[in-house]
């Protein structure tokens, strides 16, 4: 039994040591309505080929870990019910129980790993909720950065969730967090979360150097990339804050926990912005796929024979 099943042109990739980029599936089947995910998860694949690389999108279908997916499978992802939501926690049962599992950042970050991918592009990372405090709620994607070497280009932390303690588990973890041509750490549909970010990076390739260093250094876990959404497309924070507070109370009145929090916010913030939301959050995901694939193309070269050397035997 292989462990995972790559795409063909994935396959080619990997034995060339073409750039890869690896994108999640989450956000196509919990993140984003019918038709506009299976529309966006077209184009942000498009996106990452007109910028020179070679997209993997990950799901599980029928207890296989699919690296890269067909058109016909994109397109039968995008309109299944009753997907699993895979985690860490839920990959190995998934696969081992059959079924069809869309992969988180967490999950994505480990498809990636097993098939040699370095770098993934994403809207946004889960990371501590508002009101954790009392509800520990904390996504495993922070954990996951911690132990499992890919580089992740999203546009920061979602506004829905409490960003000066996110970056707190970030640092205690070890994580990088790399603002990409700004000072301010970005809030997802907003360029800035008015808070500055721990370390600022403004090229591709000192993204790619980085990731490198970290290898030759020994040192386990992968980098976070903030890339700000594109001016032209953002939503100032404070037409949003009203809208994210009344998202949340919701939340809590209906009792949503767990791993429904997050999907149960997302498509509330789209109704309650008459679904600018979503426009801001596509406008994120192909910004962010372009820049992940420069990213990948600096690393591919480096590793060609005579490709720049980003990092030095220590
Ligand atoms: N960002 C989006 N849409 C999404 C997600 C992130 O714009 O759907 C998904 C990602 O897959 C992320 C997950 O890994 O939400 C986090 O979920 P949780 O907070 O339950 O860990
Ligand atoms: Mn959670």
């Amino acid at each position: 039994m292989t462990l995972y099943t790559p795409a063909p042109d994935v396959a080619d990739a990997l034995a060339t040591g073409a750039p890869i980029v690896a994108l999640e599936s989450t956000i196509i089947t919990h993140g984003m309505p019918w038709p506009q995910n299976l529309e966006v998860a077209q184009q942000v694949e498009a996106d990452v080929r007109a910028a020179g690389a070679v997209p993997a999108t990950m799901a599980v279908i029928d207890s296989t870990l699919h690296v890269g997916l067909t058109a016909d499978q994109l397109e039968a992802l995008a309109q299944a019910r009753d997907v699993a939501k895979l985690s860490r926690a839920d990959m190995a049962v998934c696969m081992a129980a059959g079924g069809i599992g869309a992969t988180t950042v967490a999950a994505t970050m480990i498809a990636a790993r097993v098939a040699g991918i370095a770098v993934f592009a994403t809207g946004g990372i889960g990371g501590v909720h508002k009101g954790a405090a009392d509800s520990f709620d904390i996504s495993a994607d922070l954990l996951e950065l911690a132990q499992t070497p890919v580089t992740v280009v999203a546009a920061g932390a979602k506004a829905i969730l409490d960003i000066p303690k996110t970056l707190e588990v970030l640092e205690t973890q070890g994580v990088p967090v790399i603002a990409y041509g700004q000072d301010d750490m970005p809030a997802f549909w907003s360029r800035s979360a008015d808070i500055k970010a721990p370390l600022r990076m403004d090229s591709a390739a000192e993204i790619a150097a980085a990731h490198a260093m970290r290898a030759t250094l020994g040192l386990p876990g992968g980098q976070l990339v903030a890339n700000p959404i594109p001016a032209q497309a953002e939503i100032a924070r404070d037409t949003l804050a009203p809208i994210i507070a009344r998202a949340t109370a919701d939340a809590a009145a209906h009792g949503i926990t767990g791993k429904g929090v997050t999907p149960y916010l997302l498509q509330r913030i789209f109704e309650l912005t008459d679904g600018r939301s979503l426009d801001a959050n596509i406008a994120l995901v192909r910004n962010n796929a372009r820049l992940a694939a420069e990213i990948a193309t600096h690393l591919s070269n480096a590793a060609q024979p005579g490709g720049t050397i980003l990092h030095k035997a220590l």
